[in-house]
């Protein structure tokens, strides 16, 4: 009875192995099915990155914005179709950037080897190229993701951090897909690069409770230069402000030195230094050599581009990344 149990036992711990293995990300997925494919994307960012370095910034912030709805399945980049709104059409993805950028790449890689690289693993590695090939930091892209079939603009909005979340807010959306603290400061440390539309933070400058006043977080001086010289109408929603002044295209710890100036740009951001254990991080982080939050950071975008991953059978390798396959 014992001996019986006990070899049952073995064969689900050996079933759940197997099913485990089969559900991992592994370095070099393509190898064999489409050896060139890491090489054709590399070449494509490194050829064109230069012409646009802002994009970027762009391509990362998609990565993100993919893995928190429905895991890293390119959902986002699904269009609308008449009878559903996709994650595109949300307010936060109105300013995501980059999707023909996604395209042409995989126009490339289609050439190369039809139905084989996932539109999922090429938002992964053009972030990561994009930003290597801009001076920032590396990290490991495992490949094997697939792609979803689903793409729901309420989810994105319920999924993606809103600028104006608090700590408890951004703590919560961010453990709802596996990533803790240390991970929210880390990956909030991208805010290092890149742009934001006044629309995104107005409200701190000019109605932060709905009595037209000013988020006593955010440094009065800094506040009445954006006021004075960028965000200089309250509904102002096309001028685009640097996130770490002076240092946009530089991926360095400025991000983190604003935060403890009160110059991070959004509620989220200044939201990081209300909690004792995030604000002892950033902290710890300004106080180490860049490459240790180079480190850091590329053990957390590795575990981003892990969550809810589609692998094996599930899910489908998209012809053509705005569409499912028919
Ligand atoms: C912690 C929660 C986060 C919130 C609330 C947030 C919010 C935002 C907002 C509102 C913008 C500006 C959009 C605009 O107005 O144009 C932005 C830009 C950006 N975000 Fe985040 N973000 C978060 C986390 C992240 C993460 C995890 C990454 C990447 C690892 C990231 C990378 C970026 C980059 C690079 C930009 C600049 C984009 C560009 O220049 O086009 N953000 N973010
Ligand atoms: C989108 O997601 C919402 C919230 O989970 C759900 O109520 C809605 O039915 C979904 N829409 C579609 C078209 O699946
Ligand atoms: C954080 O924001 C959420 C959603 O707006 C709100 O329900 C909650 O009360 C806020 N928490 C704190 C501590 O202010
Ligand atoms: C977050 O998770 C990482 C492992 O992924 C771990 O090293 C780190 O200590 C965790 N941080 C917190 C605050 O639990
Ligand atoms: C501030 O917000 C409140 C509440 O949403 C609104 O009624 C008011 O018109 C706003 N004031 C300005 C100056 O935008
Ligand atoms: C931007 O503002 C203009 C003028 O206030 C408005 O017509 C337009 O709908 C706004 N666009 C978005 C995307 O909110
Ligand atoms: C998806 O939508 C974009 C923007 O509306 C459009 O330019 C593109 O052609 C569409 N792609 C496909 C494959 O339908
Ligand atoms: C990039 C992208 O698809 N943006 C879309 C965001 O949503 C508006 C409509 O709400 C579309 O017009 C944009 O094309």
């Amino acid at each position: 009875m014992g001996g019986i149990r006990c070899f049952g036992i073995a064969i689900l711990v050996l079933i759940g192995f197997l099913g485990s293995t089969q559900a991992q990300l592994q370095l070099g997925f393509y190898s064999k099915n489409c050896p060139k494919a890491e090489k054709i994307i590399q070449d494509f960012v490194n050829q064109h990155i230069h012409n646009a370095p802002s994009l970027a910034a762009a391509l990362i912030r998609m990565h993100f914005h993919d893995c928190f709805v429905r895991g890293c399945d390119a959902s986002l980049l699904l269009n609308s179709t008449s009878n559903n709104q996709a994650e595109k059409v949300a307010t936060p993805n109105l300013t995501v950037r980059g999707f023909d950028f996604i395209d042409r790449v995989k126009s490339l890689v289609e050439a190369e080897c039809p139905g084989i690289v996932s539109c999922a693993d090429i938002i992964a590695l053009v972030a990561r190229d994009s930003i290597v090939a801009t001076g920032g930091p590396f990290w490991r892209v495992p490949t094997g993701r697939r792609d979803g079939t689903i793409s729901n603009r309420s989810e994105a909005l319920s999924d993606i951090p809103p600028p104006t979340g608090n700590f408890s807010t951004l703590q919560t959306l961010f453990s709802n897909v596996g990533l803790n603290l240390t991970d929210l400061v880390l990956l909030s440390g991208a805010h290092t690069i890149g742009v934001s539309h006044c629309s995104s933070f107005s409200a701190r400058l000019y109605n932060f409770t709905g009595v037209g006043d000013q988020d006593p977080a955010l440094d009065s001086e800094y506040a009445a230069n954006l006021k004075a010289k960028k965000c200089t109408n309250p509904n102002d929603n096309t001028t685009i402000v640097e996130m770490d002044p002076g240092s946009r295209k530089t991926f360095d710890l400025g991000y983190y030195s604003n935060l403890l100036k009160r110059r991070g740009l959004f509620q989220s951001d200044s939201a990081l230094t209300t909690n004792p254990t995030t604000k002892a991080f950033v902290t710890q982080l300004l106080q180490g050599p860049i490459q240790n939050f180079y480190d850091e950071f590329a053990k957390s975008m590795e575990k981003m581009g892990r969550i809810n991953v589609k692998t094996g059978s599930t899910g489908e390798i998209r012809k053509q990344c705005a569409v499912v396959n028919s």
